[in-house]
C-alpha cells in the first residue's frame, strides 16, 4: 500500500513555541536507536511497557551513587537526602494527577497493587454479603480478579457493565445496574485491549448519584493525557510508573484523604506504625500506613523524573501528537484487505488491535519481529474483552510519544509480508 506519511514528525502542539519534535525527543530514549535481527527498532508495545528516557536512567544512577540511603530512618546527611528526594517525588506525583495534597499519593508496586491495596481494605470494610461490585466488561485482569476474590470472601456478587460491538460501555445498562447493593464500581479509564478512553466523569456522576465510590484504572491513561483527579472526582486512582516511561516495579495510588485515613492497614511491618507494643499497634497516618516495609527508593525518585519528562514536553502536546498518530495507524491497517480491526471506539487512545485473516495472532507477532516490529500478540491479559469479540487473541500495535509515521509504514510493510507468507 501507499506510504502515507509525508516524512514529517512534527506535530502541532498548543504551545507553538514548542512544537513537538518527535526526532529530537526520540533522541532520549537509547533503546530506540537499537537494530533487532539487523533492523532498526519499531518499538509499539508501550502498553505492556514504554522504554526510559535519559532523564530517568540518570535520575536512578544519581540516586545511587550520590544519595542514597534508607528513607524516613535516619538522622544522618544520606537518609536525609533520600528522605527529601523521595518527598519531593510524591509532590511531583501529587501534582501530575491534581490530587489536593501528597498524602493522598500511596507509592506501590503498580497498578496491581494498588488496586488490591484498596480491594482488600476500603473493600473488606465496606463490602457484605448480597452486596455487588461494578465494574465492566473491558477490565484487565488486574480490575477483575481483586474484586472478584473480595466477592468469594464477603458473599457479594461482581456485576459487569456490557460493551458494544465497537468496545464502548454502554452507558444506559452502566446507570441500571448502579442500585442500593453497589457498594464500589471499578472501570478502566483507558481499555489496554481496545484503546477505548472511557467517559469515566459521566460514570462517575452516575456512580456518585447512587452514593457509590469509585476506583479509576488509569495505567493506560496517564502515559496520553493529562489527568486530574479532583476534576474527574474519582475516589481511587491508580497507575504505574513503567508505562509512562518510569521504573519497573513503582507505581501510585490515589486515595481522597477523607477515605484513605479511614482504611485499615494493607500489610504490617516497619514505618507504618505510630507506636507498637506486643499489646497493641497504633497505626501511622497515611501515606506511611500502606507503605510497610522499606519501599522502593530510587523507584519513587526515578518515577519522579519520568514526570518532569512528561510535563516538560506538555501533556496536552503529546495527546494531539498521538491522536494524529492514531489516526494514522487506524487508517493505514483498516485500508489492508483482510485486516480487521478489533476495538473502533469513538474515542481512543494508543491502542490499534487487529487480526489478519488466515494468520494466528502468535504467528503475526512473530514475522513482525523478525521485521524488527515489536507488538504484542495474546489476550493482553484482557480475557473477557476477547470472549466479547469471540477471538482468542488479537495482535496489538500500541503508540507512545516517541512513535513516528514512518514506524506505522513499517508497520503496514510488516503486515504485507504476514500475508504473503499466509498466502
Ligand atoms: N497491562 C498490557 O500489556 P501492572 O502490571 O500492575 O503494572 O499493570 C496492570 C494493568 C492494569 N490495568 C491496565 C489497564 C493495564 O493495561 C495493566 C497492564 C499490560 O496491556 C501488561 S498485561
Amino acid at each position: 500500500m501507499a506510504m502515507l506519511h509525508e516524512a514529517k514528525n512534527i506535530g502541532s502542539s498548543s504551545a507553538e513555541k514548542h512544537p513537538f519534535d518527535v526526532d529530537k525527543i526520540r533522541q532520549d530514549f537509547p533503546a530506540l536507536g537499537l537494530r533487532v535481527y539487523g533492523k532498526p527498532l519499531v518499538y509499539l508495545d508501550n502498553a505492556a511497557s514504554t522504554q526510559k528516557p535519559v532523564s530517568v536512567l540518570d535520575e536512578e544512577d544519581r540516586c545511587y551513587r550520590e544519595y542514597y540511603s534508607n528513607v524516613h530512618r535516619g538522622v544522618h546527611y544520606l537518609s536525609q537526602k533520600a528522605t527529601e528526594a523521595y518527598e519531593q517525588a510524591r509532590r511531583k506525583v501529587q501534582g501530575f494527577v491534581g490530587a489536593a495534597r501528597p498524602e493522598e499519593i500511596v507509592f506501590v508496586r503498580g497498578t496491581t497493587e494498588g488496586i488490591n491495596l484498596v480491594a482488600s481494605t476500603f473493600g473488606r470494610g465496606r463490602v457484605e454479603a448480597g452486596d455487588e461490585v461494578l465494574i465492566t466488561e473491558m477490565e484487565h485482569h488486574s480490575n477483575i480478579v481483586p474484586w472478584q476474590m473480595l466477592c468469594e470472601q464477603t458473599g457479594a456478587t461482581l456485576r459487569v457493565a456490557p460493551i458494544d460491538d465497537r468496545g464502548e460501555v454502554i452507558l444506559e445498562e452502566y446507570e441500571k445496574l448502579l442500585n442500593e447493593r453497589t457498594r464500589l464500581a471499578a472501570m478502566v479509564y483507558v481499555s489496554n485491549a481496545l484503546g477505548t478512553i472511557n467517559p469515566v466523569e459521566r460514570m462517575i456522576e452516575m456512580a456518585h448519584a447512587q452514593d457509590v465510590p469509585v476506583l479509576v484504572d488509569g495505567a493506560q491513561a496517564v502515559p496520553h493525557m493529562k489527568v486530574d483527579v479532583q476534576a474527574l472526582d474519582c475516589d481511587f486512582f491508580v497507575f504505574s510508573g513503567h508505562k509512562m516511561f518510569g521504573p519497573t516495579g513503582i507505581g501510585a495510588l490515589y486515595g481522597r484523604w477523607d477515605l484513605l485515613s479511614a482504611m485499615p492497614p494493607y500489610q504490617g511491618g516497619g514505618e507504618m506504625i505510630r507506636s507498637v507494643s506486643f499489646a497493641k499497634t497504633e497505626y501511622a497516618e497515611p501515606p506511611a500506613r500502606f507503605e510497610a516495609g522499606t519501599p522502593n527508593i530510587v523507584g519513587a525518585i526515578a518515577l519522579g523524573a519520568a514526570v518532569d519528562y512528561l510535563q516538560g514536553l506538555g501533556l496536552e502536546a503529546i495527546r494531539q501528537y498521538e491522536s494524529g498518530l492514531l489516526d494514522y495507524a487506524t487508517e493505514a491497517l483498516s485500508a489492508v484487505p483482510g485486516v480487521r480491526l478489533v476495538g473502533t471506539a469513538t474515542h481512543r487512545a494508543s491502542v490499534v488491535s487487529f487480526l489478519i485473516e488466515g494468520a494466528h495472532p502468535h504467528d503475526v507477532g512473530t514475522i513482525l519481529d523478525r521485521e524488527g516490529i515489536a507488538v504484542r500478540a495474546g489476550h493482553h491479559c484482557a480475557q473477557p474483552v476477547m470472549d466479547h469479540f469471540g477471538v482468542p487473541a488479537t495482535v496489538r500495535a500500541s503508540l507512545a510519544l516517541y512513535n513516528t509515521r514512518q514506524e506505522i509504514d513499517r508497520l503496514v510493510t510488516g503486515v504485507a509480508k504476514v500475508q504473503e507468507i499466509f498466502g
